[in-house]
């Protein structure tokens, strides 16, 4: 017998109650907020997809683990019980904890960015990772495949390098002025898509070549690792483990926002493979960003649950549960015409709102609109993630044409049930067959950088 769904491989022992609101009240909670999502609070929101970061339900064990935190300012049992983890996972030697992704990008890339005109080489940059590598003074080039933006057309791995592309920038830029490659494993930006074992080794034969630094931007590497098992026929014997550690041999610093596949409410990592004098550099600047290199800005309690959370994102079963929550919102959607980006990736649906509401230019922010109809046809909070998020060319302030608009449904781990996901795909269809009736955004106040988070909208007359 096939069945519609896989089950959860968890049962439920603690409930969250949520609010059911009224479309009338949306309305009103919508205007208040500036019809930016961001600005809602959570409490007028009944099934929260604006992210998986942090969101995740944590397991009875991981509950159990932060009584053990140890809250000492140095040295921390917590810290030993966190580094030995993340050392068997990756095999690197040298580890610091940050308070999360962003706070490890903070005081790695800039270590590595050691002259004038440099550039960060990434299949995709997530938005805070090429903030961060503008306020190093670098800039960030994306060289993702073609088909990652043509969402129809099934591609096993659209997260993967334009490989062509990749070498022809480090020639013109001169391999000397390249940074740092930047895996992004899975490819948020452009809907959860992974990259193929096969890709990241060509991509690890060229930095090699031309002797550049090798990271990865692992917030979602088992995610990763599982397609990489289920599509990539030569791994589908290995374990997650086992691929997502032939993954880490490939490069030399691993950084991670471990609110998603670390399964914690926060915590970040810095991971060297074995460059000592980076490491003595980061330990340096992390005490006046993040804290004391023990502790990274996080409590004890929460590096225990840190440290098992990481284990139980590399179980099979949990993520064939998890992988098919996310497929089965994309085959509700697709099945009712709602284009979207296909295949399904890790975390999210991506819903193609270029195609959703093509009358809608994307100065006036296509998924942004869409997203707004959504919250208030059933209280569902997805993301934009757009030309709103991509924010203006740093030098020109041009608002940037992002190559996709799309509306994020990112999926918290062991958190909503099918029942939840049949509730957003009704909002959506809805929303769909009512599509010619969505208007444009316009700014009533726009921050100088990340707008998205604090921006204030009105809708276009
Ligand atoms: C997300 F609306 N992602 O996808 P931090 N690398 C990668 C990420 O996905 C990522 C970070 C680094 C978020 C949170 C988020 O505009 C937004 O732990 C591949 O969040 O600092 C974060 O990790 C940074 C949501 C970020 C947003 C920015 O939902």
């Amino acid at each position: 017998m096939t069945r519609k769904y896989v089950a959860p491989p968890y049962r439920i022992k603690l409930v969250e109650p949520i609010k059911v609101t009224t479309k009338k009240e949306r309305i009103e909670y919508l205007k208040t907020a500036g019809y930016n999502p961001f600005s809602l609070r959570s409490e007028d929101v009944y099934i929260d997809l604006l992210t998986d970061s942090g969101t995740g339900a944590m397991s009875h064990y991981q509950w159990a683990a932060l009584l053990q935190g140890d809250e000492a300012y140095a040295g921390s049992r917590s810290f030993y019980k966190l580094e030995k983890v993340v050392k068997e996972i990756t095999g690197y030697k040298y580890f610091i904890p940050a308070h999360q992704g962003r706070g490890a990008e903070q005081v790695v890339l800039p270590q590595l960015v050691t002259k004038e005109d440099m550039y960060f080489i990434s299949n995709m940059h997530f938005d805070t990772t090429r903030a961060h590598v503008e306020i190093a003074g670098a800039r960030a080039i994306d060289c993702v495949i073609d088909e990652c933006f043509d969402t129809e057309t099934y591609h096993p791995f659209k997260g993967n390098f334009h490989l062509e592309n990749l070498e022809q920038t480090i020639l013109e830029k001169g391999a000397d002025h390249i940074a740092g490659i930047i895996m992004t494993i899975t490819n948020n930006s452009a809907g959860g898509q992974p990259v193929s074992m096969e890709n990241m080794h060509a991509v690890k034969k060229i930095a090699k070549k031309y002797g550049i630094t090798l990271l990865i931007d692992g917030a979602r590497y088992a995610e990763n690792a599982f397609f990489v098992k289920e599509r990539e026929a030569e791994y589908r014997k290995k374990s997650i483990r086992e691929i997502a550690y032939e993954v880490f041999q490939m490069a030399d610093i691993f950084l991670m926002s471990a609110k998603k596949d670390g399964i914690s409410n926060i915590g970040g990592l810095i991971v060297i493979k074995d460059n000592e004098d980076l490491f003595n550099l980061c330990r340096t600047y992390i005490v006046p960003m993040e804290g004391f290199p023990t502790y990274g800005g996080l409590t004890g309690r929460d590096m225990e649950a840190l440290a098992v959370g990481l284990e139980e994102a590399l179980n099979l079963d949990y993520l064939t549960h998890r992988m098919d929550q996310v497929r089965f919102l994309g085959d509700r959607l697709r099945e009712a015409g709602v284009p979207i980006q296909y295949p399904t990736g890790g975390h999210a649906v991506f819903v193609d709102c270029k195609k959703f509401a093509p009358h809608i230019p994307y100065y006036q922010f296509p998924a942004q609109s869409v997203s707004n109809a959504v919250y208030i046809e059933a209280g569902v909070r997805p993301v934009e993630i757009g030309s709103f998020l991509l924010g203006r060319d740093p030098d020109t302030l041009e608002n940037l044409e992002s190559p996709l608009e799309l509306m994020r449904l990112t999926i918290p781990r062991r958190t909503y049930t099918y029942a939840h996901l049949d509730v957003v795909a009704d909002a959506v269809i809805e929303v769909y067959q009512n599509r010619e009736k969505l208007v444009g955004l316009d700014f009533e106040y726009e921050p100088p950088m990340l707008r998205h988070f604090t921006a204030v909208l009105k809708p276009v007359k």
